[in-house]
């Protein structure tokens, strides 16, 4: 049996399903997960020796690969000086100075230690600086698992949410109004339903959580306007998109400026790191100088802060983001002339070095759409390849990443591996 298979096995007598978090355990492609031993650049090597050029890059921080040099030393020299005070330090600044000064819309902001809790903090501020308690959120968007954002659609457009998971009350999913994505139609009535107990909109600004789906012309415009007009706070969740697609935040090339913004993710470098900011006179309601109550024992860990100014200082570099960019369009251009190619029913839908294989023949604008892709057939491309060493994500409705790590040979590697797979013949 093989390390992975046996690790597996051990991990599932003390860890619910032997993971702690859920879409490692490859459950919707139907395999055992393979356990990680070390990564290096755009390579992660598993338990049994075995090395996959990997698209996953820990679902979207390892935009520089992995153990990238600089990250990796920042941390080695911050843990000589310790490894948490619970007191302020000198580096939370510099992090803090990083973002404000990458994202206009940022006049402060506050860090945490997951993109959960900071879209879970910029929900009850929002609350509180409005003084309303409902919120809209889009339909295929995640924003972690916080119980006001675990709520799906309720039965129809624009009705009150209903629990996405057991453990969720039903009247606390009744706040939240779930309506679909890229549909202003949608959101233009949930307001005009609720409007004066709407306190806020959370939106990826590119969604990456029902496979990636961009903004169409125009939503994006029309979400900042329906919620300025309606006195309803906009929350940009950029967990994903921060630092991903520019330096800064999506907002800035899309020339939106929401009155919130979720971070996380890249600005860890890989450690556990969240963060949420936005307009001075919001975040001064935050606790101690505001009665809005938000902690956290480990929020500035010195660690994840010298990860985070390392990383985010190397993707300061003039031209990293073109050239991310012209890798992942060479990628994807292959993976389209391989597929049509096959005459194999495809979508692949990018936003900078983010991207998502759908298999199916319908563009894919929303999660109704997403959902018609064909996942047997994901799960056989994922299956394939796994078995030529590369490592995808192991969910139709995901985002793949590519690094400034992967190199030419490795999307000449990934394009053979496609080339050379059989996905269509049942196994
Ligand atoms: P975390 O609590 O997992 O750090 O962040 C939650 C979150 C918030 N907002 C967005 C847009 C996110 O994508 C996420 C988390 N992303 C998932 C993958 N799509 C994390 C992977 C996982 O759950 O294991």
């Amino acid at each position: 049996m093989n390390m992975s298979r046996s690790l597996f096995q051990e991990a599932q007598r003390y860890i619910p399903g032997g993971v702690n978090s859920p879409v490692r355990a490859c459950g919707s492609v139907g395999c055992d997960p393979v356990f990680i031993k070390r990564a290096s650049g755009s390579r992660v090597y598993d338990t049994d020796g075995r090395e996959y050029i990997d698209y996953i890059g820990s679902w979207g921080p390892m935009i520089l690969g992995h153990a990238f040099p600089p990250v990796a030393d920042a941390i080695r020299k911050a843990v000589e000086q310790g490894t948490s005070y619970g007191a302020p330090t000198e580096m939370e600044i510099e992090m803090a100075q990083l973002v404000v000064d990458a994202i206009p819309s940022i006049d402060m902001v506050r860090m945490v230690s997951s993109g959960t809790e900071a879209a879970m903090s910029a929900i009850r501020l929002a609350r509180a600086y409005t003084k309303k308690d409902m919120i809209i959120k889009f339909e295929g968007c995640y924003h972690g698992h916080a119980d006001s954002l675990l709520v799906k659609a309720g039965s129809g457009v624009a009705t009150l949410g209903i629990p996405g998971s057991p453990g969720v009350p039903e009247d606390l999913a009744k706040l939240t109004i779930t309506v679909p994505y890229n549909d202003i139609e949608a959101l233009t009535s949930a307001v005009a339903r609720y409007r004066d107990r709407i306190a806020s909109v959370i939106v990826e600004p590119v969604a990456g959580n029902m496979g990636v789906v961009p903004p169409l012309p125009g939503f994006l415009e029309g979400v900042r306007e329906i919620t300025a007009d309606s006195d309803i706070l906009l929350i940009f969740d950029e967990v994903i998109t921060g630092f991903r697609l520019t330096y800064g935040g999506f907002q800035n090339s899309a020339g939106i400026t929401p009155d919130l913004t979720c971070l996380g993710k890249i600005i860890g470098g890989g450690l556990p790191v969240g963060a949420f900011g936005g307009r001075h006179d919001i975040m001064e309601k935050l606790a101690p100088t505001g009665p809005v109550y938000q902690a956290g024992t480990l929020s500035g860990n010195p660690l994840a802060m010298a990860a985070g100014i390392a990383a985010l200082k190397a993707l300061q570099k003039p031209g990293v983001y073109d050239i991310l960019e012209e890798k992942t369009v060479r990628l994807c251009d292959g993976i389209k002339q391989i597929l049509e190619k096959k005459r194999i029913s495809h979508r692949i839908n990018r936003a900078g070095s983010m991207f998502t294989l759908f298999f199916t023949s319908d563009d894919v604008t929303d999660f109704d759409s997403a959902a018609k892709s064909d996942t047997k057939i994901f799960a056989r491309h994922f299956e394939k390849m796994l078995a030529g060493g590369i490592m995808v994500a192991p969910s139709q409705f995901e985002a793949s990443f590519v690094s400034l790590a992967h190199t030419d040979e490795d999307i000449k590697t990934t394009l053979a591996v496609i080339e050379q797979a059989d996905i269509k013949t049942r196994p």
